[in-house]
């Protein structure tokens, strides 16, 4: 991570007596020359690398992030930093609990939120009083860091923290030498006081807008810091070594490549570098040949995925449902993990100080389906074809001999030990000699023929590929592209275990329940009391109607009840049949304002975009056709990749007769929306009574002039 060591070009010359071939390597960096070719440049990005710490941080996969602190007690996803550190009184905290969770998860690494963007710093630091001194837990002689650090010793976990640049309680924040002062200090302090810090996570948010006050970062005097304190830590997202995926979803890129033309950091040169080729983490292409025909530069800055394992990054007691499925979070590891990133799965405590049981329910079962799928290699013994028999492609996960390819295209046909049955695909490339495969597929001998299982691009660390299952007693891999003779360290075939999926709920607009599953045939339970469905609960034999809303948990078995799925649980509110838009600002022709209450999240209202068009604010009026008691109401932004439109700062108004208005939400913010774009529920401060509602807009996430909504409802009670 060090710029030293970028300038590193590393030629280590064989020992001429030997007449030993050169070994060119780039650690992390390398300039190409003025006017290089196309072919040159590959060449050389097929030998980027990665320093030592970045290789040990790969090796890890996935790792674990906490979100704890003040918000856990506000119910918010970010603070505004006038919080009174008096609400922070975890009852029962236990770090252990924590860890001990986490490393039953498969985690080898947790990186906790010592500062969020709300300021409250979760040490007793001396650099401000808004800490865990000045709150009531154990008396202000707390220290969380310290009790996490304690516990990732005890189990051998690694550990990081994540501080955030953007601190909206700091009150020299916006002065900008006094605010790197004061970060630095609070750095030096995290880096210093608690022993070693594996990984050090620098946010990219900054919610302040143009309007707000505007820190100049000094980031190559932050990267300095940790240099100097912490050598071996990677330094992610704002930082030089780990690359944030660019999504919060889970799912990295089919094709990730961990040599980008995107530089690294924040410093004015990496920036420079990035505008020039119009790149930012959530770029689609980062390095293909089209790029680096472009790029002046290349650098190792692999992919980290982070994802939380509830809707939001904080806990809210009103997700405890919504905890995401072994299924979910299976298919999230083969898209982190098998995609060649590493996984950061957030599992944020809850107002005791633990993390909740549905969490650790998930996690216990994610590592038990995980070690189960790779606990048995079936390459395992199997003999290659003539040309590679002298040096097979390693079965053994150990990460260490690699099978160098003769020439590119290339084939490795395989006969296994016996007939075997599998539905996974593991490759991996060593990348201690850079990343270079392109394209491949692996083929199996199926009826006298070869038949293709699976086809993709880049492998990288890891690349895992669900395949249906096949029997067979040979498959091949080609390796069609490449930037350079392939050095593949492993090559696996496993058969992962079916997964019961749990049931999905879903009401349409005649207001009738529905649910589905793709297991097939299962059973499937449910109860509308908010009761656990059993086995002896309602069974479901076709969809029922929930006119006026209500609570919906069911829960899928198969076997005779012997296996179970997750609870799921869905609430619905009431049927919007009586609904009518009355008043909206504009509307594009081809998405009108009455999509937003349609009852179906994938319509949407879009106000004309472009040049030229109406700005903010935009506004809705509905009609409900009678009067509810509600206490909240929610927003859905647009669904599909593209977010262009969402909302990120609002008014709400509600009223009797659609005269009079009551403002209930002022100015305010749907918090970490531009990163997050998923369905925001705001709770009102108390139950009102109301016919109409109107929504006001007054920002977008992603400074655009128009607004996109895909359904906007109300939380109603009884
Ligand atoms: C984002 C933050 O704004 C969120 O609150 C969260 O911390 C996530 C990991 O990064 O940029």
């Amino acid at each position: 991570m060090t710029f030293k060591k970028y300038f590193i070009f590393i030629l280590i010359a064989g020992f001429a007596f030997l007449n030993a071939s050169a070994q060119e390597k780039y650690i992390k960096r390398v300039d190409f020359e003025e006017g290089e070719t196309l072919q040159s440049k590959i060449h050389k990005a097929a030998r980027v690398v990665p320093t030592q710490q970045q290789l040990n941080w790969q090796k890890l996969e996935m790792t674990a992030f906490i979100h704890f602190g003040i918000n856990t007690f506000t119910g918010r996803e970010w603070g505004d930093g006038s919080e009174s550190p008096e609400i922070f009184n975890p009852s029962e905290l236990d770090a252990r609990q924590w860890v001990k969770s986490l490393k039953e998860g498969g985690m080898k690494m947790v990186i906790l939120t010592a500062k969020h963007h709300d300021g409250f710093c979760l040490w007793p630091t001396k650099t401000t009083d808004h800490s865990v001194a000045s709150s009531p837990w154990k008396n202000g002689n707390g220290d969380i860091v310290k009790e996490l650090k304690d516990a990732c010793d005890e189990f051998g976990m690694k550990f990081g923290v994540y501080l955030s640049p953007w601190d909206r309680n700091a009150e020299c924040y916006g002065d900008s030498p006094a605010y790197n002062q004061f970060f630095l200090d609070q750095l030096t302090e995290l880096l210093t006081w608690y022993g070693k810090v594996d990984e050090v996570w620098f946010d990219g948010a900054n919610g302040e807008g143009p309007n707000g006050k505007k820190q100049i970062y000094d980031w190559s005097a932050y990267y300095k810091k940790i240099e100097e304190l912490q050598p071996e830590a990677v330094v992610a997202i704002m930082g030089e070594d780990v690359r944030w995926v660019g999504t919060e979803t889970g799912y990295g890129r089919e094709t990730e490549w961990s040599v980008t033309a995107l530089a690294p950091g924040g410093t004015s040169e990496m920036k420079a570098i990035n505008q020039e080729l119009d790149l930012n983490a959530q770029s689609k292409d980062l390095g293909s040949r089209e790029l680096i025909k472009k790029a002046e530069h290349l650098f190792w800055f692999p992919a980290e995925v982070d994802v939380s394992i509830r809707p939001g990054w904080f806990y809210h007691e009103e997700e405890d449902s919504r905890v995401k499925s072994l299924a979910k979070m299976v298919d999230i590891y083969y898209n982190s993990v098998g995609m060649n990133a590493v996984l950061l799965l957030n599992v944020p405590p809850d107002k005791r100080g633990l993390i909740h049981e549905n969490d650790v329910a998930v996690l216990k079962k994610l590592k038990t389906y995980i070690d189960k799928t790779f606990e048995n290699n079936l390459m395992q013994g199997a003999t290659f074809a003539p040309e590679l028999q002298t040096q097979t492609i390693p079965a053994d996960n150990l990460y260490g001999a690699a099978w160098k390819t003769p020439r590119i295209p290339v084939s490795a046909e395989a006969s296994l030990q016996g007939t075997k049955t599998f539905n996974v695909v593991l490759l991996q490339e060593d990348i201690t000699k850079g990343q270079r495969v392109e394209e491949f597929c692996v083929e199996a001998w199926i009826n006298n023929g070869w038949k293709t299982i699976a086809t993709s691009t880049t492998i990288g660390y890891k690349k895992l590929l669900r395949v249906p299952e096949t029997t067979t007693n040979k498959v091949r891999l080609t390796i069609h592209k490449s930037r350079d003779k392939a050095i593949i360290s492993n090559f696996g075939i496993f058969q992962a275990p079916e997964i019961l999926s749990d049931p999905v709920i879903l009401r349409n607009k005649k207001g009738e329940v529905v649910f589905t599953t793709e297991t097939a045939h299962p059973v499937i339970r449910y109860t509308l009391d908010g009761s656990e469905p059993t086995a002896s609960s309602m069974e479901y034999t076709g969809p029922f109607i929930l006119e006026s809303g209500g609570t919906v948990k069911a829960r899928a078995f198969i076997n005779n009840f012997e296996e179970q799925s997750s609870i799921v649980t869905r609430v619905f509110y009431i049927n919007k049949s009586k609904w009518a838009v009355t008043d909206y600002s504009t509307q594009h022709e081809g998405y009108p304002a009455t999509n937003a209450i349609d009852g179906n999240e994938s319509t949407m209202w879009h106000t004309p975009w472009g040049e030229n068009v109406d700005k903010h604010p935009h506004h809705i009026t509905v009609d409900m056709g009678e009067k509810l008691k509600i206490n909240g109401f929610y927003y859905s932004p647009r669904a599909g990749e593209n977010k262009s439109g969402t909302i990120a700062r609002y008014s709400f108004f509600i009223s009797k007769n659609g005269k009079k208005w009551t403002k209930i939400k002022d100015n305010a913010e749907f918090s970490n929306i531009a990163n997050n774009p998923i369905r925001q529920e705001v709770t009102f401060n108390k139950t009102c009574k109301a016919r109409f509602f109107k929504l006001v807009s007054h920002e977008g996430a992603y400074n655009e002039a128009w607004i996109s909504v895909g359904e906007i409802g109300v939380m109603n009670v009884k």
